[in-house]
């Protein structure tokens, strides 16, 4: 059905293998990011934080979230009346925490240092070391998410961050941040949680306050206003700070063929579609009868009608696509095509393509039995994930997102004799010969021809 003739919960469907390239580009193609009119409402935001402080950030978190503070940091070790969880929530916490680490952990380097001797008497080598200060943004307010507190805090430790801190807004109901998350602050070590949120959080991250840590580099997903004022501070050589992507609204894409599940396509489709109304869903149907169309279009109003946020996934929806191809090769072209954050395979045979015929995608979700919702929380891969596209270029969140790795070199005797001579010509046709020089003396006075 055309857009205009939708139903409710209705994603409209391509023929993609017979459609001209304009309606699929379209069906691909992310809504505009608008971060200049944002940047405005923004810079004033971090102009008041770099003078003002702890200052600032206590009058605006009463002015966004509704709740006074006498100080905006709360230091290590956290009081416990501040993580009161049930049993099962910290069992949870702890289940998925433990398979985070583990994941993690494994993708360490596996020796300290790693030596390569690149000619005789050359050795090269490259070692990691961790990021000293980093500032996770963990979201607040209406969507409360512990899981991001795990997703980026579990990597930092694992990789030997000094100072972990965390900025999350308290809730206004309460006046307190969320208990889970203070939990898990507690379960990495953290030393500090900013209690602020937005732009606010972000700018008091990358300059420091009195009271909170400078840091070098600030992750974690948010709102337009914290996008753009990571965009800001990265940029801003006074602030000294990285991020860890730029991000977008999430997004899944579905291949799935006839053998597939509807309840299962549908659940996936609707937990990617409640995260937001500029959430994007995609799904692509392989040999497709138009029973099983109609059974997965069935499916998903079934199960959308009685999801507390139907609301949400209806305007969601409204702008997603079923693109039906008549090959396996076709979908994964489209898939590839779009860079989706999450893609998930309910296909025969999932497994055989992986990873070949993976090009661009942030997770990958192999088989029917293996709902995203799994790898969000719990199984152990990390759901902070390019979206918008960047899976072409970036990585998700990783050990290493919390690493730099230094390279060294001891250059011997033996060594200089190896490439000594190149040096020298390389630098005189470059013309610097302070340069060349550096090699030459060391040869003159090892005798070196
Ligand atoms: N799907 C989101 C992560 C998330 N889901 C958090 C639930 N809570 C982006 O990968
Ligand atoms: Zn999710």
């Amino acid at each position: 059905a055309p857009a205009s003739q939708l139903k409710p919960y209705q994603m409209e469907v391509i023929e993609a293998s017979a459609a001209n390239s304009d309606d699929i580009e379209r069906a691909l193609t992310r809504p505009v990011q608008k971060t200049a009119d944002i940047m405005k409402l923004v810079l004033p935001i971090i102009k008041q934080v770099q003078q003002y402080g702890d200052d600032a950030l206590i009058e605006l978190t009463a002015k966004f979230d509704g709740v006074s503070l006498s100080s905006p940091v709360l230091n290590a070790p956290f009081p416990p009346e501040l993580m009161e969880i049930s049993d099962d929530m910290k069992a949870a916490i702890d289940l998925s925490m433990s398979n985070i680490e583990k994941f993690h952990r494994a993708q360490l380097p596996t020796e300290e240092v790693m030596t390569v001797e690149t000619a005789p008497g050359v050795f090269c080598s490259r070692f990691a070391k961790p990021i000293e200060n980093v500032g996770l943004y963990v979201p607040g307010g209406t969507a409360v998410l512990p899981s991001t507190a795990m997703m980026l805090g579990v990597p930092a430790q694992v990789a030997g961050c000094k100072n972990i801190v965390i900025a999350s807004p308290p809730a206004r109901a309460t006046g307190k941040l969320t208990p889970e998350v203070v939990y898990v602050a507690h379960k990495l070590g953290a030393s500090s949680i900013v209690m602020a949120g937005g732009a606010q959080a972000v700018t008091a991250m990358a300059y420091g306050t009195k009271s909170v840590v400078k840091c070098d580099k600030i992750l974690g997903p948010g709102n337009q206003f914290v996008t753009a004022a990571k965009m800001y501070v990265q940029n801003d050589t006074q602030a000294l700070c990285s991020i860890d992507m730029p991000a977008g609204p999430s997004e899944v894409l579905v291949i799935a063929d006839e053998n597939a599940d509807a309840d299962f396509v549908a659940s996936d489709l609707l937990s990617q579609a409640e995260h937001g109304i500029d959430s994007q869903v995609i799904l692509i149907g392989v040999k497709l009868s138009q029973e099983k169309l109609q059974s997965f279009e069935d499916a998903v109003r079934r199960q959308a009608e009685v999801l507390p946020r139907k609301e949400i996934v209806a305007k969601c929806l409204a702008h997603s696509y079923t693109l039906l191809v008549n090959t396996y090769d076709e979908a994964f072209d489209l898939s590839n095509q779009y860079a989706p954050e999450h893609l998930i395979l309910q296909i025969d045979d999932a497994e055989s393509y992986v990873p070949s015929k993976i090009e661009n995608a942030g997770s990958v979700f192999v088989g029917a039995l293996s709902p995203e919702s799994c790898g969000d929380y719990s199984s152990g891969t990390n759901h902070t994930l390019p979206t918008y596209g960047y899976a072409r270029q970036y990585s998700g969140v990783n050990t290493a997102t919390f690493q730099k790795f230094i390279t060294s070199q001891n250059v011997t005797e033996e060594g200089l004799k190896s490439i000594g001579k190149a040096v020298m010509t390389l630098a005189a046709v470059e013309g610097l010969e302070a340069h060349r020089n550096a090699v030459q003396v060391r040869m003159d006075k090892l005798e070196l021809h």
